[in-house]
């Protein structure tokens, strides 16, 4: 692998666009998909069955396995037990400060009106988790306890079948506290959690990650349920400056590189010295992990790499354009940089916090808009499992202050039967 360190301003307007416009790459499958989704959307369980037995190369007998994840909890290691009720806990305890409380207050003159919002959990909604090599168990704590701690009833799960499914995954739903688990994967699974088949109850909203065919699926429902949003490969910002350890930013490079050949991996510095140990960090470090070709195929993709700014504000204004998944600030006045820079999805400061306490333990969640997705929004919550309503009561006084106002509006709108509503209450 050589990776060199690029000028930021000599950038071409090619590269650049490389950094800017990354996407999930769903739009390959999006046909394919749209045929799975029909099929299980008409036919239920058998074509659940037929693709899972196509896709996958299991032939599924019980589709609903809630049992197992109880089984597994008993079954796996100690060790990995206890990690996951730990992580599980911190998720749980961050998640309860997001939960909105309902509020009634008073306008106008003399408190005439009040309003005030109310809010109720949606009571079924999905979680996909993904299967195979991407088995991630972090994600299934982070997908199913926000919407346990917003109160949501049923939450199932759907995750690829296996002859041996993988037990600490199952174990995390059972200590999350998912209502069911169903042993079907991929676009099926979406569609089943979408428009429910003979066994899997159909929810309201479907959420989490997974591959570019659970992504197109979820583009693909989106609309008869609620999602989440369309995520794609893992991505990390750094922005460092001359104080920042060269050893941690490449760590943090090579973390989530190892996710997929397709992650974008990139580091910013107004450092020509820093930017050139980052790059040979980053070379040592791939080397000796696990999983080298991964991890070498990201660093080498054209949204990722080592760029020099000619300062840190050029390096803050190429922060914000970006809109990382994570950003991490490596650098002496972290705060201020930080409040220079509005779109990101999970940031983390200083030497001490690695993405990965995000990504497992810390208790933020990780699942988070990718592609510059977090311009718009923000990572999943507990806002995502709750709906709000508006309440109002007015008095006659309050009534009376704004007859004016509705009924010159609905005149102006033609709509003479809402004047009328306010004035019926006036009239004897
Ligand atoms: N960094 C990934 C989440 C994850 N990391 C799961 C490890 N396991 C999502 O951005
Ligand atoms: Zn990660």
């Amino acid at each position: 692998m050589n990776i060199e360190v690029r000028e930021l301003a000599d950038l071409g307007t090619d590269a650049r666009r490389a950094f800017f416009e990354r996407d999930a790459g769903v739009e390959e499958v999006r046909s394919d998909v749209r045929d799975i989704v029909e099929r299980v959307r008409r036919e239920g369980d058998a074509a659940v069955r037929e693709f899972s037995s196509e896709f996958d190369g299991v032939q599924v007998g019980n589709i609903d396995v809630t049992d197992a994840a109880e089984r597994a909890y008993d079954e796996i290691d100690d060790d990995v037990r206890e990690a996951i009720e730990a992580a599980a806990a911190n998720v749980r305890e961050f998640h309860e400060k997001q939960v909105p409380e309902d509020w009634r207050e008073e306008f106008g003159d003399a408190g005439s009106r009040e309003l005030g919002r109310r809010y109720r959990p949606l009571d079924r909604v999905g979680v996909y988790a993904p299967g195979g090599t991407a088995a991630y168990p972090s994600s299934v704590l982070m997908g199913v306890i926000p919407a346990k701690v917003a109160g949501v009833e049923h939450v199932a799960v759907t995750t690829p079948p296996a002859d041996q499914m993988n037990p600490v995954t199952l174990a995390a739903m059972h200590v999350a506290g998912a209502d069911a688990v169903y042993s079907v994967g991929g676009a099926q699974g979406i569609a089943a959690l979408a428009y429910g088949t003979e066994t899997v109850k159909a929810v309201q909203k479907v959420v989490g990650p997974g591959n570019k065919w659970v992504t197109a699926a979820k583009a693909e429902v989106r609309g008869d349920v609620d999602i989440d949003f369309l995520a794609g490969p893992s991505e990390v910002l750094v922005v460092a400056d001359e104080t920042a350890e060269a050893r941690f930013v490449a760590a943090d490079l090579v973390a989530q590189a190892e996710h997929d050949p397709n992650a974008s991996v990139v580091a910013v510095t107004d450092d020509a010295d820093l930017a050139e140990e980052v790059v040979a960090e980053v070379e040592r470090q791939a080397s000796e992990r696990e999983r080298t070709e991964t991890i070498e195929a990201a660093l080498e993709g054209d949204a990722s790499g080592v760029l020099l700014a000619r300062s840190m504000s050029e390096a803050v204004l190429f922060a914000e354009e970006y809109a990382a998944e994570h950003l991490t600030i490596q650098a002496d006045d972290d705060e201020a940089l930080l409040d220079r820079i509005d779109s990101a999805g999970s940031v983390f400061l200083g030497p001490y916090t690695p993405v990965a306490a995000g990504d497992y333990a810390s208790g933020t969640n990780h699942v988070l808009p990718t592609g510059g997705g977090a311009k718009r929004q923000g990572g999943l919550s507990v806002d995502h499992f709750v709906r709000s309503t508006t309440v109002q009561r007015l008095d006659r006084e309050g009534l009376s202050e704004l007859s004016e106002t509705i009924t010159t509006l609905a005149e102006a709108e033609g709509l003479d039967a809402h004047a009328q509503s306010v004035r019926e209450r006036f009239e004897e």
